[in-house]
């Protein structure tokens, strides 16, 4: 079985390549199957933007399309930056300018680290208009040191609750196994296992 995610980040793809394997589904980066323009995030819930940015690709596309939307959200912040993650910096922002504020803003507070969690809400769109979704959490710490080269985004700040290591120290098959896409991912592949016993 195949299925397309709609996302520009390389590194949700290969997390999901990889977690989705387990359930011997392959999946396919939506730009592999079109080239089409990126709808604008305008939603103020990670639950909103997922369901937003599936939609948009299936009704396009006409085929059904996964979507997630993801981020971090540091207590000291008041659960900034959340939904602009990916913006905490600017428009376009990479992820070493973002992960740079986040030191800063920890910094300006006389903090060398913050509880925080990563939250991911993924969203399977059919043509149809309907889907389904799951979501998933991962609980820790941010620090105000770079640590670890794998994974992406936040990834060498943050610490899982029970390590000792950053998320960019793990290896990509721990990362899945305790991260918030990878609960998120498999909550959704055991609905549709769940849904397709029920049809039969
Ligand atoms: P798409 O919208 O195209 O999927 P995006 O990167 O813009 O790509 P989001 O809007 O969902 O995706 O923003 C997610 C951001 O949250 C991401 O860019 C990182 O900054 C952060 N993030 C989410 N999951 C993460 C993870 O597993 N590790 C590190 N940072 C993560």
């Amino acid at each position: 079985m195949k299925v397309v995610f709609a996302t520009k980040n390389r590194g949700k793809v290969k997390e999901a390549q990889e977690k989705l394997k387990e359930f011997g589904i392959e999946v396919v980066p939506i730009d592999e199957v079109e080239q089409i323009e990126s709808p604008e995030e305008t939603g103020n819930t990670f639950c909103e933007n997922a369901y937003q940015k599936a939609t948009y690709y299936a009704e396009k596309l006409r085929i059904p399309v996964i979507a997630e939307d993801s981020g971090i959200e540091v207590e000291a912040l008041n659960g900034k930056p959340g939904v602009y993650s990916s913006r905490f910096a600017g428009e376009r922002a990479t992820d070493e300018e973002n992960n740079r504020k986040l030191i800063e803003e920890l910094q300006k507070r006389r903090l060398v680290s913050s509880p925080a969690r990563y939250v991911s809400f993924v969203f399977l769109a059919f043509p149809e208009r309907y889907g389904i979704w799951s979501e998933g959490e991962v609980r820790g710490k941010v620090i105000t040191e770079l640590r670890g080269t794998g994974g992406f985004g936040y990834d060498p700040l943050f610490i899982p609750e029970g390590y000792s290591k950053t998320m960019a120290e793990l290896p990509l098959n721990e990362k899945n196994r305790i991260s918030h896409r990878g609960k998120a991912l498999e909550k959704l592949v055991k609905t549709i296992i769940d849904i397709k016993k029920l049809k039969t």
